[in-house]
């Protein structure tokens, strides 16, 4: 017997990857609905071989089904979610609703998997932002073995995490500086992002901060441990799919580089590719369609006492929103609703 799971979102790109990651890894589906706003009602997707239509979120009845994972952005969730909850559905959402209410597990299940339980409180568990997914999964290890004090990050974001529009507008604009009149003005970006870089993602706070650096900080305390302390520097990079990363890390005992990239090779989740020769380490371009968190560029950190550097890339649509997503799905059918 399997599970009578919701997608919605089904339309988007990542739950379009949750439908195929669900497939790929051969989840227990044993009756599986689309859902989507009413503008996408009837939009077919793919599920394995199978083709679905969406079906309405507006008008879904939620009982009788287990899981439901959302991936529609807050304001619809907010709708939807407590309706799905109180219907006995439990959501894995991946917007960023419900991720520091204390009454909704925060999971990335190479990390906190034993977190599942506290689920029931309201029926919700809430899927991490992606660059804090792959930054926890390289930081796991490195903590329980030397206690992580300080992280400092720095990250080169693709267009993919803001969407399809922005995936339009790389493309459009970089096509458009070829053609003399063709040049496409920016839209969903404050500036130019072909060929450029920009070091804002999501809106600014009052401490100068932009709300992407501070959820880094704050679902790494949430899911690793409230004692690190993280400062981030968010950038967005003309790249389609694929974040990457510049993390030091400082921690209470000192971490030999080669006995961190053993820990690191052994952990779940994790890939080293650490030639230190050229080509020996992992671009985004190379993980799109991943499941891994890649890590490469291991080093001592030599200006403090304790400190390691390393870059680390993946997939955001995967590790960062989609398959983060199925693998607490996982975790939830193997440790608690037990049916597959
Ligand atoms: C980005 N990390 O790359 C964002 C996308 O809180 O789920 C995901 C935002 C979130 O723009």
């Amino acid at each position: 017997m399997g599970y009578r799971v919701v997608v919605a979102g089904a339309t988007g790109n990542v739950g379009r990857e949750m439908l195929n990651i669900l497939a790929e890894r051969e989840f227990p589906v044993d009756e599986i609905a689309v859902l989507a706003s009413r503008r996408s009602i009837g939009t077919e997707v793919s599920f394995g071989d199978k083709t679905l239509k969406t079906k309405d979120i507006e008008t879904f009845d939620f009982t009788g089904w287990d899981i439901a994972l959302f991936a529609i952005g807050s304001g619809p969730t907010k709708e939807y979610a407590p309706r799905a909850a109180a219907a006995g559905c439990v959501v894995i959402d991946n917007s960023s609703l419900y991720r520091y209410d204390p009454d909704v597990p925060l999971i990335v299940p190479e990390v906190n998997a034993e977190a599942i339980h506290g689920y029931s409180k309201k029926n919700i568990i809430a899927n991490p932002n992606c660059s804090t997914a792959q930054m926890v999964v390289a930081l796991k290890p490195i903590h329980d073995r030397a206690k992580i004090k300080r992280v400092v990050v720095s990250t080169y974001q693709s267009v993919s995490g803001t969407g399809k529009a922005a995936i339009d507008e790389l493309w459009n604009q970089t096509k458009g500086l070829y053609v003399p009149g063709q040049e496409v003005a920016p839209e969903v970006y404050p500036k130019q992002i072909a060929f450029n870089v920009i070091p804002h993602i999501d809106v600014f706070l009052d401490s100068g901060d932009t709300k992407e650096e501070w959820k880094m900080a704050a679902e790494t305390k949430k899911i690793l441990d409230p004692a690190i302390k993280v400062t981030a520097t968010c950038v967005r990079v003309p790249v389609f799919v694929g974040h990457s990363e510049s993390i030091n890390i400082e921690t209470e005992d000192f971490l030999d580089w080669e006995e961190a990239t053993d820990i690191l090779r052994e952990a779940p989740g994790i890939l080293v590719v650490d030639k230190r020769e050229p080509g020996g380490y992992v671009t985004p371009i190379e993980c799109v369609g991943e499941y891994a968190t890649y890590v490469s560029r291991i080093r001592q950190d030599a200006t403090i006492e304790n400190g390691l550097n390393l870059w680390c890339v993946s997939d955001n649509l995967r590790k960062g929103a989609a398959l983060n997503a199925v693998q607490i799905a996982e975790v939830l059918g193997n440790r608690v609703l037990k049916k597959g």
